[in-house]
């Protein structure tokens, strides 16, 4: 009786981190899953990181992000300078016609200032862009304690471009 509700309760859980590993349409953007790495509670940032896909004819720009979870969100990239990896604001990504831009660890990723409250693996929480011509599209985070699993999840049918550089 035991083993039976336990195994249910794991099922549930495979279930939710599962549906939650979800891609989102808007317009001729496609953006696909959106994570977090989990962070100890006293961090005060975070990062969000997704694929943005543009499958229209007409060129799109990224211009804000924002979530109730964080103080403010920033637009971030990361520039090897002096042989330091170091991150910097700005101000729009371009997401061109045909182009998959991708927001990684040591890439391009929304910063998360003044987190209200903890990134805990397998939660989510809500994330708004804002898209030049897309306009306003919700989406959901998914917090992952493992980098690998996720970094290219959900996308097998696009072979994703092989990263060398994790280096932080
Ligand atoms: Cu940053």
């Amino acid at each position: 009786m035991r083993f039976i509700h336990i195994s249910l309760l794991l099922g549930t859980a495979l279930f939710s981190a599962q549906s939650m590993a979800h891609d989102y349409t808007a317009g001729d953007l496609h953006i696909e899953h959106p994570w977090s790495r989990a962070l100890p509670p006293v961090a005060p940032t975070g990062a969000a990181y997704l694929t943005i896909e543009n499958r229209g004819q007409h060129s799109d720009r990224l211009l804000a992000a924002d979530t109730p979870i964080a103080g403010h969100a920033e637009l971030h990239e990361h520039v090897h300078e002096d042989g330091l990896m170091k991150m910097q604001q700005i101000n729009d990504i371009e997401i061109a016609p045909g182009e998959r831009v991708e927001f990684t660890p040591g890439g391009h990723h929304i910063m998360l200032f003044d987190l209200q409250q903890p990134l805990v693996a397998g939660h989510s929480y809500p994330l708004t862009l804002t898209f030049e011509q897309a306009g306003e599209v919700a989406i959901e985070v998914v917090v992952s304690a493992d980098d690998a699993n996720h970094a290219h999840a959900g996308d097998g049918h696009h072979p994703a471009p092989e990263h060398h550089d994790h280096h932080h």
